[in-house]
């Protein structure tokens, strides 16, 4: 490549970061999997029962729950009107019915380097001990803990949901958001809804792409005066 090529080349890459648009708001997991996947909304729901048994009992492996991997021990597909959900429908109990921690698990395509806002609603399960609440969260290399308060004592279908917001940089083309309850002999959870990922930040130019530019900076003054001198020396021929 000559040096010449070099402003060329920095605008073709500054073009290519700027056309990759700026943040959106979508949901990956969403527009990965169809309406409704992040919220739990979507899969085949066959409660237990009515009343209070409005749940379905999923024990690790299950897919039932569209795009998403239940882990663990198992968990509890929760659903509206006998269980608070915080959007649509239904929610999810990371603790299983007859005791054990669980787990879900959903793969998102990404791109690395990129930050994700990561956001989801919580709720505590009505009349237990905070503790029984406790969760983590990871996205790739990103861990963190959740706790949700403490709602009112046997009111399911008043589950108090609150905002969670987190956000990571992908280290992957694909990145596996998992869920897990954080007390391994309870049947209760913490309950989980209205997951969302979404696009903040396109990551920063390469630094080889930046050097690129400054060496083409660099070596205008050069090319200029080259270019000065030949046409001097055609001047005089
Ligand atoms: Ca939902």
């Amino acid at each position: 490549m000559s040096t010449r090529q070099l402003p060329g080349l920095l605008l073709a890459s500054l073009a290519a970061l700027s056309t990759a648009g700026p943040a959106t708001a979508s949901n990956l997991i969403d527009a990965t999997y169809g309406a409704g996947v992040g919220s739990f909304e979507v899969g085949s729901f066959a409660p237990r029962g009515t009343g209070n048994f409005n749940f379905q009992s999923l024990l690790g492996g299950a897919t039932t729950i569209t795009g998403w991997l239940v882990g663990g021990v198992g968990v509890d597909w929760l659903s509206t009107p006998n269980y608070g959900a915080s959007d649509g429908l239904h929610a999810v109990d990371l603790g299983y019915y007859d005791a054990g921690a669980g787990s879900m698990a959903i793969s998102v395509p990404t791109v690395i380097g990129a930050t994700y806002a990561l956001s989801f609603d919580a709720a505590a399960v009505p009349g237990f001990p905070s503790y029984h609440n406790a969760g983590t969260v990871s996205a790739g290399s990103f861990t963190a803990a959740f706790a949700p308060g403490y709602s009112p004592l046997n009111d399911f279908e008043g589950q108090v949901f609150e905002a969670q917001q987190f956000s990571f940089v992908a280290t992957s083309a694909h990145t596996t958001l998992t869920f897990a309850a954080s007390v391994a002999d309870t049947s209760y959870g913490p309950v989980i809804d209205n997951v969302s990922i979404s696009l903040s930040a396109l990551p920063v130019p390469e630094p080889a792409v930046a050097w690129l530019w400054l060496a083409g900076l660099a070596a205008m003054p050069a090319l200029r005066r080259l270019s000065a001198r030949r046409q001097r020396a055609d001047n005089a021929a």
